[in-house]
């Protein structure tokens, strides 16, 4: 009998999967608790895969050899529970694709903040210098999929930690954590752990032919390495001190060791702008230079990327209020590297769907450079609490529209309108894009 893999959820993983497991000749249902968006259940329909929606036929799922959860799917499912407690092998779309990806090698990148920013621009290095690639995960773009419908010899994949969570034997040749900060504490017990735990299975696999490229100025990450034993290639990178192997930024330079090749470079020629973008910079061409790509190529591409929309993009400047919009920022760090990086006087937009925030971590720097606060989200109250003797202007508004309007009111010439939530956008808005999307409209009708 064939192999039966039910698969969770019929998004963007979920419908990937059921196309490579359909290929692998794997006997594969698709079952997905809520509404199935039209082009997923089109794809599904033209590749005679048999599927259901609004809900999950219980006799149809636990007959599984293997199930696919999807990574929006939660624990305390009940579905998702019942699989759990029958013992049925529970896997992510990463360790599906992970299985099929023959000879093909895989640049898997996460941390909370400046994953997609990262992966696109070491994606856009390997294609540069000519590398069959493809870009691929969180990002937008199933890997399984991609497998199944254009196999390439590398994936520069962006990973979640939800991806992570399932994967058993998933091992990427390059692997990339960029940081790790407080963020869908929902998701892991409202245990910090257990979120690093899960940004750390990105190397669990790993072996002494792979190499690890991390943050060395994170003291979580730093932390949990000195408990861990490492069989990967480690190359930290750093901003505060020079390292041995990896990367490191001294004044205007970057340097970079890795086994023989020495980079320098001017980090005024980089295209991405600010300290967290260093970051992201110099892990990306550490990246780029363990696959072997040459430093004039990666000189070149670190030159001419382009940044990508809804982080720290700039909208317009009206009557001389400068408006933003990093509407990608959905959690507390990434606001935090928002406002650090600020120069002038700024209103700050903030709120949305909380993941467990901890506001006190952008107390001192609100403090410093935020004359007022626009909430945009349903329920504000914890945002109130936590600014309301620091600002002295909060107050509260509920459309795209309303807010660029009372934020432009707030604002004077010189100023700066930011929209860097550091919250989910699900309460008003579709997603992160939409929210951004509806910020550069109203401020475009000013
Ligand atoms: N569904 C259920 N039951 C549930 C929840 C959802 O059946 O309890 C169904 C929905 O009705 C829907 C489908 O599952 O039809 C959606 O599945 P999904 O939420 O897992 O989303 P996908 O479309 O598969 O997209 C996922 C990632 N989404 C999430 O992790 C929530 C996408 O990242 C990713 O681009 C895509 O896989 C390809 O890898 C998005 C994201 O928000 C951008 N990621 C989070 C983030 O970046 O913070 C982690
Ligand atoms: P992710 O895919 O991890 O969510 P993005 O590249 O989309 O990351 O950036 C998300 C937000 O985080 C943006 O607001 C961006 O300005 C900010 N950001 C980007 N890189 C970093 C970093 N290295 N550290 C902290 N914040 C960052």
């Amino acid at each position: 009998m064939a192999h039966r893999l039910i698969i969770l959820g019929a998004g963007e993983s979920g419908v990937g999967c059921a196309l490579l497991g359909k290929q692998k000749g794997y006997d594969v249902f698709v079952s997905d608790g809520g509404t199935i968006k039209e082009k997923y259940k089109q794809e599904l329909i033209d590749n005679k895969i048999d599927f259901e929606e609004g809900g999950h036929t219980v006799e149809k799922i636990l007959n599984a050899d293997e199930v696919m959860k999807s990574p929006g799917i939660p624990e305390k499912n009940e579905m998702v529970k019942q699989i759990r407690a029958k013992g049925i092998e529970v896997i992510s779309e990463f360790e599906l694709a992970y299985r099929f990806k023959g000879e093909s090698k895989i640049i898997g990148i996460t941390g909370s903040n400046g994953k997609s920013t990262t992966t696109a621009l070491i994606y856009h290095i390997c294609k540069k210098a000519g590398l069959d690639c493809a870009l691929v995960g969180n990002i937008g773009y199933s890997i399984a999929k991609q497998m199944a419908e254009d196999p390439k010899a590398w994936y520069v994949a962006e990973i979640s930690s939800f991806q992570l969570d399932d994967i058993k034997t998933f091992r990427p040749d390059v692997a990339v954590l960029l940081n790790i900060t407080e963020d869908h504490l929902d998701r892991y017990n409202y245990q910090f752990e257990n979120y690093i735990n899960s940004k750390f299975k990105i190397i669990e696999n790993q072996t002494s032919s792979d190499y690890f490229i991390y943050c060395d100025d994170d003291d979580i990450i730093t932390k949990k390495i000195e408990q861990l034993t490492i069989h990967t290639n480690p190359l930290p990178f750093s901003m505060k001190h020079e390292v041995k192997k990896g990367g490191y930024i001294k004044g205007d330079q970057m340097m970079l060791r890795i086994q023989e090749e020495r980079v320098s470079m001017s980090i005024y020629d980089f295209a991405l702008k600010g300290k967290h973008n260093n970051y992201n910079t110099m892990a990306a061409c550490i990246a780029a230079t363990t696959v072997g790509i040459r430093k004039e190529k990666i000189r070149e591409a670190v030159k001419d990327f382009q940044s990508l929309e809804h982080r720290m993009e700039f909208v317009a400047t009206v009557r001389g209020v400068e408006f933003i919009n990093d509407s990608k920022a959905t959690n507390v760090n990434s606001t935090w590297f928002a406002l650090e990086s600020m120069t002038k006087p700024v209103v700050l937009v903030l709120g949305g769907t909380d993941k467990g925030n901890d506001y006190s971590l952008i107390a001192d720097l609100v403090k410093e450079k935020v004359k007022a606060i626009v909430c945009l989200g349903v329920d504000n109250k914890k945002i109130i609490a936590a600014f309301k003797d620091i600002v002295p202007t909060i107050i509260e508004t509920q459309s795209a529209k309303q807010c660029v309007n009372a934020s432009f009111k707030l604002a004077a010439k010189g100023d700066v309108v930011l929209l860097s939530p550091a919250c989910a956008s699900f309460d008003l808005f579709k997603n992160y894009e939409d929210r951004g999307t509806q910020f550069k409209e109203a401020v475009k009708e000013l």
